[in-house]
């Protein structure tokens, strides 16, 4: 499990497209996004890094 903060993820667009990313990286994730404290967990087999590498392409800043 891997968790992040993306204080730029604000609306139901952002949860599109942050789990857009996030299934870019990995199809097979789990996600789990609460919006109002900007949190994103996902069940993973690949690396952080590479799930960071999609949401910073996607336009997102993750923490
Ligand atoms: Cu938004």
């Amino acid at each position: 499990m891997i968790s992040f903060q993306i204080p730029d993820m604000t609306c139901g667009h952002c949860v599109a497209a942050v789990t857009k990313a996030v299934k870019a990286a990995d199809p097979a994730a789990e996600i789990k996004i609460d919006l109002p404290t900007h949190n994103v967990q996902v069940q993973t087999s690949v690396p952080r890094e590479v799930v960071v590498a999609q949401l910073v392409d996607a336009g997102y800043t993750p923490d």
